[in-house]
């Protein structure tokens, strides 16, 4: 049987699903592996399944037999695709099951950041009830039929669509790369530029991988743009945002509040000033971490590692490396 690495704890069916195929040995502990054990353990294998998908060229030369890397992950942005080439090392992600998860998850921020219910939880359980709350200093946003913008639309994109129109039927402003005409029909959004979708939203989504292209998407420029009551939510990347900028901005009140479920760097620096602001809410980067969800990546992750090293072809290749 082939040898592989698994570099994290992962459901016991899927772990079953690989032992029907696979020599394996498999990193238990819940804290990350260290990078020198891992260097060690790829050594003789085929196949690493990782959670990070941090491959970088000195990786990949301590493993002379790799086939494949399955990321745990949609985002393959730890990928350095030329070395991975150079070496015929095959690559996979998880596409598909994460998107209804990371979705719901947009919405949640939506929602905590313009009906403050991150602030008030705080004020309750504080014992701070007795505020008035006729006053307009704490009112909230309206989410539903307000006007919600996204920048890039993929197929999380086109979730976060689909709860936008059915659930709160706000009107869908998209802006894309390419034009996606059969969605503008199906759901009714339309397309814009991105300086005239950033100054007619009322919620600025981001949700573009982080590439050369799309690294820095959102920075000072782009904030100013924004209508000052404006909510910037991101659960894609850190990196696809200036964080200064935005920092900048909210500290200069030019828009009113934001949700992050990612940072530039993670996990988020003790003294990152967003964490002091009671308008904006962190999340830990816990897009996909529901218990269905992660099993359902742990599972397709197995298969695309499976068939990788038993001649198949992965079923979720990375479009550079098919
Ligand atoms: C986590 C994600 O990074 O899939 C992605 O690209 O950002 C998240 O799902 C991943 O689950 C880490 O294991």
């Amino acid at each position: 049987k082939p040898k592989v690495f698994i570099a994290k704890p992962i459901p016991q069916e899927v772990e079953e699903f690989i032992a029907k195929h696979c020599d394996y040995k498999i990193w238990r502990e819940v804290e990350p592996i260290p990078e020198d054990i891992l260097l060690k353990e790829i050594a003789d294998v085929e196949g690493l399944m990782t959670p990070k998908g941090i491959i970088t060229e000195d990786l990949l030369s301590h493993a002379p037999h790799l086939k494949v890397v399955s990321n745990i992950a949609v985002g393959y942005d730890g990928f350095d695709i030329e070395a991975m080439k150079k070496r015929n090392v095959i690559g996979t992600h998880t596409p598909y099951v994460l998107d209804e998860a990371v979705a719901d998850l947009v919405f949640g921020l939506i929602l905590s950041t313009s009906r403050r219910i991150v602030e008030f939880d705080r004020y309750v359980k504080d014992g701070e009830w007795n505020f008035n709350l006729d006053s307009q200093e704490y009112f909230g946003k309206d989410v539903h039929h307000a006007k919600l913008g996204i920048i890039g639309l993929g197929r999380i994109g086109e979730k976060i669509v689909r709860r936008a129109k059915l659930g709160f039927e706000m009107d869908v402003l998209y802006y894309n790369r390419s034009r996606k005409r059969d969605l503008e029909e199906k759901y009714d959004v339309q397309y814009r530029n991105m300086n005239d979708l950033l100054k007619e939203s009322d919620f600025v989504v981001l949700m573009l991988p982080l590439t050369e292209a799309t690294y820095h998407t959102m920075g000072k420029e782009q904030f100013a743009s924004m209508k000052r009551d404006a909510i910037f939510i991101n659960c894609s990347r850190g990196q696809v945002v200036d964080e200064a900028a935005l920092i900048e901005a909210l500290e200069n009140n030019e828009i009113r509040a934001a949700g992050l479920d990612v940072f530039e760097i993670e996990p988020v620096q003790k003294d990152n000033p967003l964490l002091k602001m009671k308008n904006v809410v962190t999340l830990p980067h816990i897009g996909s971490c529901t218990e269905n969800t992660r099993f359902d990546m742990a599972m397709k992750a197995a298969e695309n590692l499976v068939a990788a090293v038993t001649g198949q072809v992965p079923p979720n290749v990375v479009k550079e490396l098919q």
